[in-house]
């Protein structure tokens, strides 16, 4: 299978994480894009495709254009008006309070995100655009035929919703690549999300849309970030009314509860009668993650892509999260290997 992924991810890496309420490493680290790479080449992986440059026409498809614009001068306004330091919002619109836009950069980046681990550094807004066009380079591949492509992106892509960021994502890149599948002749594609985390940011930007059905499996909001999306009942509204699935599990979950959810999903998107699929792939389901409670182990990696390669769809994968940054790769390949053993 294609891979598509580039260098411009190094452009982004804040300088710490507000984590148990100490300024740590961020857990979203570069080496974590190095030791996939070093995976997919030990597997012979290398069939690999530089990103086309993005229209940023296409990210007004699925993010609102007053959040684009944030997100493209947030860096420059923060640092004309005599800020140094990452951009860390401090201040949050919460029940009935975001009405107004502010016209101030802290009180905008506070308007425009919902987690203060997540900051915005220099070359944020270069990255994610490069991480984006790395989604959308994959969905071409498939839209013209190729079975699987796996977009290697970094920054990931699912918390971020229609106007916020958070999560350590900044651009939604497996919407990205759900409405070029669309644009590009399907007429229903399912975003498939194994992230631990729920992909609040997917569930938001479709939630109203019947063509895009979306599953995401996930640690229990009650128990796990991103906390207030996730939970069974929410499955959709208006068009998109039973379009959305949730399926919350609890902390020390392991394989053999997970992959009953992933059987179900993967039965919700055939009757769906989805097209195409986007993986949102996460391994932060591993047992080891630093920051997350299942217990998936190495081996249940390749049965997880088995099982999605079955489905017979043309798939997109799209990297997510993963925190156990010795063993990242090796969880990620073997998602694919399992896939292309499997597809028909
Ligand atoms: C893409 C993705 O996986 N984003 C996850 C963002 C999670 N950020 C907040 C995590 C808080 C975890 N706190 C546990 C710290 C363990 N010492
Ligand atoms: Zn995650």
């Amino acid at each position: 299978m294609k891979v598509v992924r580039s260098d411009d991810h190094r452009l982004h890496f804040p300088h710490g994480e507000l984590s148990d309420g100490e300024l740590v490493r961020p857990y979203e680290c570069p080496e974590r894009w190095d030791h996939v790479v070093a995976a997919l080449n030990a597997a012979g992986m290398t069939d690999v495709v530089e990103p086309e440059h993005l229209e940023l026409d296409l990210l007004l498809r699925v993010h609102d254009p007053a959040y684009v614009a944030f997100l493209r001068t947030a860096w420059t306004e923060w640092e004309e008006s005599g800020r140094h330091g990452d951009m860390i919002p401090t201040c949050f619109p919460t029940r009935r309070m975001a009405q107004h836009e502010p016209l101030e950069i802290d009180g905008r980046l506070g308007y425009f995100s919902f987690a203060a681990e997540t900051a915005i550094t220099d070359g944020t807004w270069k990255a994610s655009i490069a991480s984006a066009a790395i989604a959308k380079t994959a969905q071409k591949h498939v839209s013209a035929g190729e079975s699987a492509a796996f977009a290697l992106c970094r920054p990931p892509g699912h918390h971020a919703g229609l106007d916020y960021f958070g999560g350590y994502c900044f651009i939604n890149n497996a919407a990205i690549a759900a409405q070029g599948l669309l644009d590009d002749g399907a007429k229903r594609v399912a975003v498939l999300d194994i992230d631990f985390h729920h992909g609040n940011g997917t569930q938001d930007i479709f939630y109203n849309r019947s063509d895009v059905f979306f599953a995401s499996i996930h640690g229990d909001p009650l128990s796990e970030f991103p906390y207030f999306s996730g939970f069974k009942e929410e499955t959709g509204a208006g068009a998109g009314d039973g379009a959305t699935r949730n399926y919350p599990l609890l902390p020390g979950t392991t394989f053999q509860e997970w992959v009953a959810a992933l059987d179900q999903a993967l039965r919700e998107i055939d009757e769906y009668g989805a097209e195409a699929l986007v993986v949102s792939l996460g391994v932060d389901t591993f047992a080891d993650d630093p920051i997350s409670s299942f217990r998936l182990a190495t081996e249940d990696f390749l049965m997880v892509g088995r099982r999605i390669g079955r489905a017979g769809l043309p798939t997109v994968y799209c990297m997510e999260g993963g925190y156990a940054v010795e063993e990242i790769g090796t969880n990620t390949v073997n998602v694919l290997i399992g896939h292309e053993d499997a597809s028909p």
